[in-house]
């Protein structure tokens, strides 16, 4: 693993306890060796590719940045997965739509059709800025979100998170690009996660791409607490354990049927609850 000493970067093995460290982590050196690492303020915690095992991604993360765009195609399902496991973890969740200047020369409606798909988040307190990483527009906004804190770039493979990060910090393009180009791959797709400092101040990680995130060691039960919009009602509810879903006196339904909770939203809710039910042994 490298570390991060004074501003320069070493590379350092793990011994102990310095073995689990991970990405934002900070550590304990003795020479080259990582001995171990300090509290953590915050774990991103994902389902490893085989789908049982937890897997730190990234610590001490203060800001989830969820990047979608116009392409690959916008998938609201994963973004509310996020925000799930963001609000979890005590991370902020900020979206980020790039690409929008594919919209933008296009086709008018296709930009109103992208900002209703988003208009549900503002109102949860998920901010959303909408960016062209290769025309380095939008891009204030997000610099703003990052200072002096530990920001995390995660989404679909392809939607401009290395990209975004070249463009908030030219002197940064220059090693991602040598590094892409090592990897000897047509495209430039990140494969490890790693740290970035950037000079407005704040450090923020790039990851690479994935396809679907799993929620680890959530209950079912448990997903409706991470739904923020649900609060005012919930107390309301006939059953003090109700789940919002097929309960009589329902206030959380009653509210979605008065369109006070998006519904969109609420089929999110389901859905999560539901697959986490499934996975269930
Ligand atoms: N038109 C347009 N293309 C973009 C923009 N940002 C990124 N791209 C292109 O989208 C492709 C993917 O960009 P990357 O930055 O590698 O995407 P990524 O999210 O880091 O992908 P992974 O590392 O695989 O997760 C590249 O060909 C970029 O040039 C943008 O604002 N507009
Ligand atoms: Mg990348
Ligand atoms: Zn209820």
């Amino acid at each position: 693993m490298f570390v991060e000493i004074d501003g320069e970067r070493r590379p350092c093995t793990a011994r102990g306890r310095g073995k689990g460290a991970v990405v934002g982590d900070r550590v304990t050196v003795e020479g080259d060796v990582v001995t171990s690492f300090g509290v953590r303020k915050s774990e991103l915690v994902r389902v490893d590719a085989l789908g049982d095992r937890p897997h730190v991604i990234a610590a001490n993360v203060d800001v989830m940045f969820i990047v979608c765009a116009v392409e690959p195609p916008l998938r609201e399902g994963l973004i509310d997965r996020y925000i799930v496991a963001a609000h979890a973890a005590r991370i902020a969740p900020v979206i980020i739509f790039n690409k929008t200047d594919l919209w933008l020369d296009d086709d008018p409606e296709d930009e109103e059709d992208f900002r209703d798909r988003l208009s549900p988040y503002p109102p949860i307190g998920v901010p959303v800025h909408y960016t062209a990483a290769l025309e380095d527009r939008g891009l204030d906004a997000v610099r703003e979100s990052m200072k002096g804190r530990l920001g995390i770039f995660v989404g679909h493979s392809g939607v401009g998170k290395t990209s975004l990060l070249n463009a908030l910090s030219p002197g940064l393009a220059n090693r991602t690009q040598e590094l892409s180009e090592q990897s000897g791959r047509g495209r430039h797709t990140t494969t490890h996660t790693e740290l970035f400092t950037l000079p407005d101040g704040g450090e923020v990680i790039d990851s690479p791409g994935i396809r679907a995130f799993g929620l680890w060691a959530m209950a079912p039960e448990a997903v409706k607490d991470h739904f923020v919009e649900f609060a005012a009602y919930a107390g309301q509810c006939k059953f003090a354990n109700c789940v919002h879903d097929h309960e009589p006196g329902c206030a959380v339904k009653a509210a979605v049927e008065a369109e006070e909770i998006n519904p969109f939203r609420y089929d999110a809710y389901l859905r999560i609850k539901e697959s986490l039910a499934d996975d269930r042994p």
